[in-house]
């Protein structure tokens, strides 16, 4: 992530909490992202949060429980939930009311988008950071996008199916290897990207289990890595539970990642994950 240079002014960055998203990064305790669905059809809270007054009052609670980034979403991306393809114009009119809101509330906002037009749009209406969870690898113009706007880009494995015969973990790095190489094409510098498994994407549970457990093998990157296990099926092919039933098994998830190297906590249940994670990292730094 790139480093504020000294004496600059997070109120005057062309993208506010950009600057701030870099200190995050640099301190020692995890960062928590919450996620905001603007959708009618995500996997754990669809239609929740689809008219604005509902979205910014989320926005707000997720802040004052410690949210450290808003990870704002206008598609589901749910692998095998059905969810549908949102049309560039659909995307955009449902992020319209709440994204340029909710980054005025002042932490950094990251759009979750696949769409190369709907993140130029974002980042143009003051989001810091691109989550695209093709990892730049679906919509060939979202690393040219990333470069123009100098902003950072959350590279997330995916794959079209599940497949319980390979090796997930060589399966990540070879995405990743890809996906960097796009980036390093494009001019994306590589401090600005953060690396994350894609828990629940193109992975069988079991996969996802390993992917959480093998984490610390993707430090070999170099970058900080991103983990949302929130609320995710793996839980429950461990411990059956609907989707809003599985604060704990996220919990459990969320905090296992952080022990293996994640810098950043994607999740629903903000208080919750807060407190786990502070916890985890003040026993961590007891050793
Ligand atoms: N998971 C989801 C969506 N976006 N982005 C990253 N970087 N990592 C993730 O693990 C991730 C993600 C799925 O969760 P959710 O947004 O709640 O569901 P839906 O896609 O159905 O809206």
């Amino acid at each position: 992530m790139v480093v504020a240079p000294p004496g600059s002014n997070v109120e005057t960055d062309q993208r506010p909490g950009l600057n701030r998203l870099a200190r995050l990064l640099a301190r020692a305790t995890p960062a928590v992202m919450g996620v905001l669905n603007v959708t009618p059809d995500s996997f754990s809270d669809g239609g929740r949060f689809i008219e604005p007054p509902n979205a910014l009052e989320q926005a707000r609670r997720m802040i004052s429980e410690g949210a450290d980034i808003l990870d704002i979403g206008a598609e589901s991306t749910r692998p095998y939930g059905g969810a549908k393809a949102v049309a560039i114009d659909e995307e955009m009119r449902r992020l319209a009311p709440i994204l340029p809101a909710a980054v005025a509330l002042g932490i950094p906002v990251s759009i979750d988008t696949m769409k190369a037009s709907v993140a130029e749009w974002a980042l143009a209406s003051g989001a810091a950071v691109i989550n695209d969870v093709w990892g730049l690898q679906r919509d060939g113009d979202m690393a040219a996008v990333a470069a123009k706007h100098g902003a950072p880009v959350i590279i997330m494995h995916n794959r079209q199916h599940a497949d319980p015969s390979i090796d997930i973990m060589a399966d990540i790095s070879g995405f990743f290897a890809r996906s960097l190489r796009i980036a390093e094409s494009a001019g994306i510098a590589r401090d600005q990207i953060v690396l994350d498994p894609g828990i629940g994407f193109g992975k069988t549970p079991q996969q996802s289990l390993i992917a959480i457990a093998r984490l610390r093998e993707l430090k070999s990157f170099g970058l900080p890595l991103l983990v949302g296990a929130s609320r995710k099926r793996f839980i429950a092919s461990v411990s059956p539970a609907p989707p809003d039933q599985r604060l704990g098994g996220s919990i459990a998830a969320h905090v296992l990642a952080v022990a293996n190297g994640a810098a950043i906590i994607r999740t629903h249940d903000v208080a919750e994950t807060v407190q786990a994670v502070r916890v985890a990292a003040a026993i961590a730094s007891m050793r």
